[in-house]
């Protein structure tokens, strides 16, 4: 990818400098700087005040120790991390990730992401993100709750409800949140929406859950819609199985069409029949298994080993919903060749720039994560708003919410695209949109942060 704009190519080139090998943090940051440049040439007064700069260098990056004991009594070190990435707009908000690849490139580029993602919610929230290289598979119960509570030991001094709330993310659910809002609680002797994504007794949202998955097909269904089409009768593959490919499942049967493919990063099951989602929802979110185990219960699926050949099933519609370039350059040929007609990132970052650019080239619809996955923190920030007035909205209330906040994004993003001369490009328009609303509030909040 070049960047067009001189000054752009300059801000990249310090980018790169300052952050030696931090390849998915550089890609991220290519990416959305590759759309601004036409943003550059319009808005002179943004490049006089430095914003494209400071945009790209998060305000604050914490590092910390995270010791925790095992159930055989033996310590262990974790690294743990918080971005607060940039608060223009609202406090940090965004999820934690546990798992080993988690890097300070990984959660540098996810609170980057998160911050233009949550300006196009239109909700009053900045960019964060945080998370450790702790791998929660294969730990007791006791061990996720001890090392949860290690971790926000150190977290809460960090963030607040009006500083920094933080959710979930890939390896942290409903349990992982539970566990660190009790530690939160105990040691600041307050009960406030310090994090998002908490169970119903004590705060969560109703549809949050949900959100993600569901916001990703609403999204789809706007793409599908600006060309006549609609889920109806459409062959879907979804990667993933965790949080967000689950409830996209969901949510693809609803409206009408049906799931041939999901996985796991081991591997992949097929069943032409249509996955079962109440099945594949019992397997993973209840025993928390694995996707190789489906076929036991299903014998007309079949599982392949490796996770990225998923791409080489036949779909009208693919949902990545994984994890970050899980779908390179030539799965991307694969699925245009199979005449794929819509592609919505249910995951951060899941597409190659090669990918991106085959996408874009052969003109399917496309929609990039910080567009496609923001019904998750849109549903975080509905979440924060009932906290905040003590009261709880029924499921139907925020779904209601969900749908009209992922249309809005849909337009915005597709109205950027039009404006700035990329008209259907909607990882242009989403950048552009995002960026417009940052960079006007930290013009207006002057130089420093
Ligand atoms: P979960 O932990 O619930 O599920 C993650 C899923 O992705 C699992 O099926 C997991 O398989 C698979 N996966 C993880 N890492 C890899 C890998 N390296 N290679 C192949 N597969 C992998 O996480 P979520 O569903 O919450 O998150 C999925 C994606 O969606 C992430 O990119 C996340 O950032 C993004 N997202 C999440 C939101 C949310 O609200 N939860 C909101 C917006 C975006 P396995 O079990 O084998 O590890
Ligand atoms: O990537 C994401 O948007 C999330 N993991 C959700 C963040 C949130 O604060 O709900």
């Amino acid at each position: 990818m070049v960047i067009q704009n001189k000054h752009l190519a300059q801000v990249y080139a310090d980018v790169e400098k300052r952050n030696p090998g931090e390849k998915e943090y550089l890609q991220a940051v290519l990416e959305v700087l590759g759309s601004l440049s036409v943003v550059a040439d319009k808005r002179p007064d943004l490049v006089d005040a430095g914003i494209f700069d400071r945009i790209v260098e998060p305000e604050r990056l914490i590092r910390f120790r995270i010791s925790w004991v095992d159930d055989k009594g033996k310590v262990h070190v974790n690294i743990g991390y918080r971005v607060q990435y940039n608060s223009a707009i609202g406090p940090y908000k965004g999820g934690i990730r546990f798992h080993p690849s988690v890097s300070a490139s990984v959660i540098k580029f996810l609170g980057f992401e998160q911050t233009f993602k949550n300006s196009l919610t239109g909700l009053p929230m900045g960019g964060g993100k945080g998370g450790s290289d702790f791998d929660p598979k294969g730990k007791s119960d006791n061990e996720i709750m001890r090392f949860c509570q290690s971790f926000m030991t150190e977290l809460a001094k960090h963030i607040g409800p009006d500083t920094d709330v933080p959710a979930g993310d890939i390896g942290v659910g409903a349990r992982e949140i539970g566990y660190m809002f009790g530690q939160y609680k105990r040691l600041r002797n307050e009960f406030t929406g310090v994090l998002t994504g908490k169970g119903l007794t004590y705060g969560g949202s109703l549809a949050r859950t949900q959100a993600t998955g569901y916001g990703a097909c609403y999204f789809t269904n706007e793409m599908l819609a600006s060309k006549g089409e609609s889920f109806k009768d459409k062959v879907v593959v979804i990667s993933g199985s965790g949080n967000v490919a689950l409830y996209a499942c969901e949510k693809v049967y609803e409206l009408g069409g049906k799931v041939v493919a999901m996985s796991d990063s081991n591997g992949y099951v097929y069943d032409e029949n249509g996955i079962d989602f109440a099945l594949m929802k019992q397997l993973k979110e209840v025993e928390r298994g694995r996707v190789s185990e489906y076929p036991n219960r299903v014998p007309t699926a079949k599982y392949f080993e490796g996770c990225s050949n998923i791409w080489s099933v036949k779909c009208d519609i693919a949902l990545p919903c994984a994890t970050q370039n899980e779908l390179d350059g030539d799965a991307a040929r694969t699925l245009v060749k199979n005449g794929v007609i819509a592609v919505a990132e249910g995951a951060n970052m899941p597409s190659t720039l090669e990918a991106v650019e085959v996408f874009l080239e052969a003109g399917i619809l496309f929609g990039p994560a910080k567009a496609a996955n923001a019904g998750g923190v849109a549903t975080s920030g509905l979440e924060m708003t009932q906290n905040s007035m003590r009261l709880s909205w029924t499921f139907e209330e925020v779904d209601e919410k969900l749908k009209a906040i992922m249309k809005g994004i849909y337009k915005s993003a597709s109205k950027a695209a039009e404006e700035y001369g990329c008209k259907g490009n909607l990882v242009a328009g989403a950048n552009i949109a995002g960026f417009l609303k940052v960079a006007e509030a930290m013009k207006a909040q002057g130089v420093s942060y």
